[in-house]
């Protein structure tokens, strides 16, 4: 197949050249220039209020961005991505994570067979599971029912169960604890069973290859703990449950699999929280709950499919981060979420983001020309806005923001959801208009002090509405993002799905700790910093 690097294509050339032309454009221009571009410049759809019209962007630049989209086969590949093909070219593999939430009646085959099908038969049983631990009905080794649930995993298989837990605590159940562990370093598994009772504790094991060493030698430790307490193998099937696609190394933990629960390939770790990699979640919130969530996952997937990309959430926002990155030069995205819910989020889209599309070459194999990724980071407002919302706003570099609020609170207190939302909207608004030095100068500036007090603004941002954080909206927010990496990647033309740098630190790792434990020189393969440190270590 020939590929046409994505600089030579004709939508990313005039892009280059509308950007240049239109450098020195500000937002107040714009919004001078167009009364409606407010209404104009936004999308309502599936019970979101999406307003871009705080982008640097115009009519012209929507559109040369839309054909820049359609140029670089983003449709095919939508297409190609929910009919199940390998488009995980690296480890040939399909990118199903849309099958998970895909209803009972779906149909969707890789490999000749029904994939859909499968992920219901788990979602029954964990349904069934988180029942027996919500209800008291499942019980301990003693005979107590549980009382603390830690899911032990890392990477794709913490982060989303963890966001989801905090995102929909207010949908969960409050007699049941909720911890996670991850680091490999002792201190996490330390201070989470510092207080619990081996009893009423239930242990999530969440890999999907059952091998990473952060995962096994903190199942391993929880293991421990739990017989140290309860004095009996027998114990371990009461308390502990996995989630995995390596039934072989869930047996050999000496974890029943009857009491694993199963995923597969084509579900890539940081798309898993849908999955039962989200057991936790589900018991959490319940298996009720969950399926709302699912649908929301689900509705997104569907307007993704088959929503004309100008109007199309995923699309849009991937092609005015595609924007902002490649032609105004934005190395940056903040999420800033105006919901203490959401407080996990911004991790969770690191991940997400970064590990899906910090690549440099091109599916072909060839290096990129161009950048990639942005980095993603966050807090929930107003924290934010008391710490790092100086340099965005008075800074030297151009950040583009993603705000994300609610109509709603789940926690009506007096004027604190007012307090927050105007907030939010405040923000926003400061960031794209700024404050010019005459306006500056007008409220009675001393001269020498304008300078400091002067906004720049044309900061560029998206809002992004919802009426109420619920487990449906939470699903159609995840999935959103995924799809937004989907846009990126395709345009970028890059492999999305694999993560050769998190695989290469899983192989280091191993190989520096037998070096650690030994007690003779560390291999001379290392460099002599390293060596050193070693060296170091073992003294
Ligand atoms: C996600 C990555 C990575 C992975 C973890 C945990 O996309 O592949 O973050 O989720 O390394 O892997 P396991 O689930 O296999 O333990």
């Amino acid at each position: 197949m020939i590929r046409i690097p994505l600089t030579s294509r004709m939508a990313w050339q005039a892009l280059q050249e509308h950007a240049t032309e239109s450098s020195s454009v500000h937002l107040r221009d714009l919004f001078r220039a167009d009364a409606s571009r407010g209404e104009r410049m936004s999308l309502q759809a599936l019970g979101f209020y999406f307003d871009y019209s705080k982008q640097r962007v115009t009519s012209e630049t929507m559109s040369l961005l839309l054909q820049l989209a359609e140029d670089c086969g983003l449709r095919g590949r939508i297409v190609a991505m929910f009919r199940g093909d390998k488009i995980n070219i690296t480890e040939n593999r399909a990118v199903l994570h849309t099958a998970l939430r895909a209803p009972r009646t779906a149909r969707v085959e890789v490999d000749g067979r029904d994939v859909v099908a499968d992920v219901h038969a788990v979602l029954d049983r964990m349904a069934a599971f988180a029942e027996q631990v919500r209800s008291g009905a499942w019980r301990g080794y003693t005979g107590r029912p549980i009382r603390t649930v830690v899911n032990i995993g890392i990477g794709g298989s913490d982060l989303g169960p963890v966001m989801a837990y905090e995102a929909l605590r207010a949908y969960a159940v409050r007699d049941i604890q909720f911890r996670y562990v991850s680091n490999v370093d002792g201190t996490d598994m330390a201070e989470a069973l510092r207080d619990l009772d081996a009893a009423e504790t239930l242990f999530i094991v969440s890999s999907k290859t059952f091998t990473t060493q952060e995962t096994m030698t903190n199942a391993h430790t929880a293991r421990s703990w739990l017989l140290d307490h309860l004095n009996h193998d027998a114990a371990i099937a009461r308390h502990f449950v996995a989630v995995s696609t390596n039934a072989a190394a869930v047996s050999q933990f000496g974890i029943d699999v009857a009491n694993m629960f199963g995923f597969w390939d084509w579900v890539g770790g940081r798309y898993s929280m849908d999955s039962a990699i989200g057991l936790s979640t589900m018991i959490a919130i319940g298996p009720e709950n969950f399926r709302d969530m699912l649908a929301g996952f689900h509705e997104m997937d569907e307007h993704f499919r088959l929503a004309p990309f100008a109007k199309n959430l995923p699309v849009l926002m991937g092609l005015l981060s595609i924007w902002n990155t490649n032609f105004l030069g934005a190395e940056t995205l903040a999420v800033l979420p105006y919901d203490q819910y959401l407080k996990r989020l911004p991790a969770y889209l690191q991940q997400l983001t970064m590990e899906s599309n910090g690549k440099s070459v091109t599916l072909g194999g060839t290096r990129v020309s161009y950048e990639t990724s942005p980095i993603y980071w966050g807090e929930p407002g107003t924290n934010g806005q008391h710490s790092f919302y100086q340099l965005i706003h008075q800074g030297t570099r151009l950040i583009s923001c993603d705000f994300i609020g609610f109509k709603r609170s789940l926690n009506p207190l007096g004027e604190h959801h007012t307090l927050l939302m105007s907030n939010l909207f405040a923000q926003a608004e400061a960031l794209a208009f700024g404050k010019t030095s005459d306006e500056v100068a007008a409220e009675g500036t001393a001269e020498w002090l304008v300078p400091h007090r002067t906004f720049e603004g044309n900061r560029p941002s998206n809002m992004l509405l919802a009426e109420q954080l619920t487990p449906a909206v939470l699903g159609k927010l995840v999935a959103l993002y995924e799809h937004i990496v989907f846009v990126q990647g395709a345009i970028w033309d890059i492999g999305s799905f694999d993560q050769w740098g998190v695989e290469l630190g899983k192989v280091l790792a191993k190989r520096i700790a037998a070096e650690l434990n030994a007690a003779d020189e560390p291999a001379p393969s290392h460099d002599s910093s390293t060596n050193a440190l070693i060296r170091w270590f073992r003294a």
